[in-house]
This record gives C-alpha cells, structure tokens and sequence, in this order.
C-alpha cells in the first residue's frame, strides 16, 4: 500500500543509525560469548550458517523499525518480508559476515539499508570491532563516524585491491576465469567475508571495487546507498528478482569499473 504523506528521510536515517550501533554492541556481546550460541547450517554448507545471534538481533532491528514505521517494507535475511509494496523497504542483514562472526575473526557487521521506490536511499553498517559506522543516504552524503566517504581515483587495478567473493560450485564457473584475468592484469583479490562490508571500503576508497557472483540485497542495499553518495558505480543488481533472490554484483570507483566489468563479461547483467 502506498501513502501521499511525505517521506521523514531524516528520522529513518537518525533510526537506522541508532539500531545499527545498538545491534552491533548486542552482537558485539554475543560475539565474545560465541562458543556457546546455537548454530545451524543452512542448506547443508558448513560455511553457509546461521546462529541464535542472528535471529536474536533481526528480531530486535524489525521490532524497532516497524514499531517506529508501520507503513514500511522489510526483507530481512533471517524472518523474511513484509509489504514490499511499500514505498520505503528496510532492508538488513542482523550479522553479514556469519561465518567469520562463528569462527572469531572480526570481519563482520550489522546492515541496514533502505530503499525508497525501489532505490537505496538510506545505509547503515555497523562494525563494533573496530569502532566504524558506515552511514548514508540520498542527500545526506556518505561518511565513516564523522570522516566523509570519497572512492578511489585510481584508473589502474594494478594501484589497489579489488574484494571478490563466491559461493561454492554455482559460482566457480565465473569466478575461477575472472581471477585469472585480474591476476594476468597485475590485479590483486581481497575476500573479507562480508559484502556490506567490502562495499563501505569500496565507497570509502580502501577497495578499489568489489565482484561477488551472486550476492543477496540484504548484504548490500545499506552499501549501495553509500556508494552512491560517494562516488562509486554499480551493476543493475536490483534488476529481476534481485530483492529477494540475489543476482552477481559489481561495485567499483569510476576509474576501473569497465575493466573490471570486461573480465565478468556477460553474466553481470545478464536476465
Ligand atoms: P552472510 O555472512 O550474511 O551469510 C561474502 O562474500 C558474502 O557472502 C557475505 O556477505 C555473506 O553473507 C555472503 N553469503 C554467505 N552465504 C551466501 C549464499 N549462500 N549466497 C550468497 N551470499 C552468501
Ligand atoms: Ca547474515
């Protein structure tokens, strides 16, 4: 359902800051007491996992978002949707990076993006280990803490590094032919196992890009909203089915994003 009411950007914006770092000092908590969460595996890949954290703190972003705006959208990875026919979608990852999150090592965040008429409008990624919120949006410019977001004005792969990421055999088949290529192009690979993470370095020039073969919206709607106010250039990942099922995503500064989108080829864009 839609409304004529004007949109209050600015209170989701303030909101989406405030949960992120809430969650993340929750998540941060649980993180230091990990050995004793619940775990599952998702689809029979010991990688691909979720644990009682995730749940726990999807929970307590919806139920605060919502509560907050009851007119709005949600997809979230761990309970699903909610009115997407909304003008203003929430769109978060609890923890993006699970399995480093599971297995002690620090490269993980809370994500929440929103989009606005089918845009990302709005991001927030919060990363408690090391002090940083990644934050947002169409008019409101794009920073780290208070530090403004610019891309990397390289125009060579051979100045920086590109984060990559894949999953299992699915992937392979683009994946293995892209590396090859970056590497013969004096290239170097970056994994973190996080794309809304590896997507705020990219807007934050750290990354010089960004190529996963198949990502899901809710590891990069927050990402895409900084990106976008930073500088960078990004794939029609929306396009199709992108919300809820995922499509291959590219994200790079302006200086080597058609390079980096000739060794993909096709398959970047493709129905
Ligand atoms: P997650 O930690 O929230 O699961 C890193 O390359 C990215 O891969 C992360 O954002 C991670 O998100 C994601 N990822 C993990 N399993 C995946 C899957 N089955 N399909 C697509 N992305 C996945
Ligand atoms: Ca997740």
């Amino acid at each position: 359902m839609t409304s004529a009411a004007p949109l209050d950007l600015s209170a989701r914006y303030q909101l989406a800051r405030h949960l992120a770092q809430q969650a993340a000092q929750r998540g941060l908590h649980l993180y230091r007491q990990r050995e004793h969460l619940t775990v599952e595996s998702k689809g029979g890949f010991s990688q691909d996992v979720v644990s009682a954290a995730d749940r726990e703190l999807e929970v307590f972003i919806r139920t605060e978002l919502l509560a907050a705006f009851p007119e709005d959208g949600f997809v979230g990875e761990e309970t699903g949707t909610a009115r997407l026919d909304a003008r203003c979608v929430w769109v978060i990852d609890p923890i993006d990076g699970t399995a480093c999150f599971l297995h002690g090592l620090h490269n993980w965040c809370v994500s929440i993006g929103l989009l606005v008429d089918g845009v990302p409008a709005i991001g927030a990624v919060a990363d408690p280990n090391h002090d940083e919120l990644f934050h947002g949006g169409r008019g409101f410019g794009a920073w780290v803490n208070d530090q403004p977001l610019q891309v990397s004005s390289a125009t060579d792969l051979r100045a920086g590094l590109l984060g990559v990421g894949t999953f299992y055999a699915n992937g392979k088949q683009h994946f293995m032919p892209f590396l090859g290529q970056l590497l013969d192009a004096g290239g170097m690979f970056l994994r973190n196992g996080s794309g809304a993470l590896m997507t705020a370095y990219v807007a934050a020039g750290r990354l010089l890009g960004y190529y996963e073969t198949c990502l899901k919206s809710w590891d990069c709607v927050a990402g895409l909203a900084l990106l976008a106010e930073s500088g960078g250039r990004c794939n029609n990942f929306l396009r199709g089915d992108g919300l809820l099922n995922g499509n291959p995503y590219l994200v790079a500064c302006p200086g080597v994003y058609d390079q980096v989108a000739a060794m993909i080829g096709p398959s970047l864009d493709a129905d």
